[in-house]
């Protein structure tokens, strides 16, 4: 039997540069062209997804929408807009996070897609603080993945390699809790 973290991995890249069938943004709620990794996937697919954004027009924080691809090597965008950090009290933030996650795994099964990479939502521009955004991110795919059986592969893409290992650390300690040592 596949365990869900076998259709887990965990890279240090550039999420426009990812050959799988969609990929995520990390959007705000007007679909509106940002900095970030937003900046650079909107630079890398060129205008017509701008275009297309314009026609959608909104999506809600914890909530998901998609777009063709364009120039990328994806076939789908699918924009997801995650909470701003210190808007609620730590714990409405973790629920919008996990929401992001989950809707975007869902969508992508939805549209045939069974290859989707993530980046690490939240937080940069919106301020996430990352250990505590990469253990629910990761309770979050977990659940994705348990809910949507077609999907073969859910990729992280970390943009540096301290982002790597905060990913890593909180993989290991997800698996640790799942499945801790037996006591001597
Ligand atoms: N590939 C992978 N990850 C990247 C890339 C890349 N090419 N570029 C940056 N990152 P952010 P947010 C990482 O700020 O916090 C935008 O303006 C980055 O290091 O892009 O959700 C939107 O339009 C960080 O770890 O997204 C919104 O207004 C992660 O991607 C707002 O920013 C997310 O950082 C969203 O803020």
């Amino acid at each position: 039997m596949t365990r869900w973290h076998d259709r887990l991995t965990i890279v240090e890249g550039d999420i426009t540069r990812q050959h799988v069938d969609a990929i995520v943004n990390a959007a705000n709620e007007e679909l509106r062209r940002g900095g970030g990794v937003c900046g650079a996937i909107h630079a890398a697919a060129g205008p017509a997804l701008e275009r297309e954004c314009r026609q959608l027009g909104f999506c809600g924080t914890g909530e998901a929408v998609s777009t063709r691809g364009y120039d990328l090597p994806c076939k789908l965008v699918i924009h997801t807009v995650g909470p701003i950090w210190g808007v609620g009290a730590g714990e409405r933030e973790d629920e919008l996070l996990a929401s992001c996650y989950r809707e975007s795994i869902r969508l992508a099964a939805d549209r045939g897609a069974d290859t989707i990479a993530f980046p690490s939502i939240s937080t940069g521009i919106y301020g996430f603080p990352i250990e505590r955004a990469a253990g629910v991110a990761l309770a979050a795919i977990r659940a994705g993945l348990q809910d949507n059986p077609e999907i073969r592969e859910v990729r992280l893409v970390c943009w540096s390699k301290g982002d790597l290992a905060v990913y890593q650390a909180a993989l290991g300690r997800a698996l640790r809790d799942e499945d801790p040592p037996a006591a001597s």
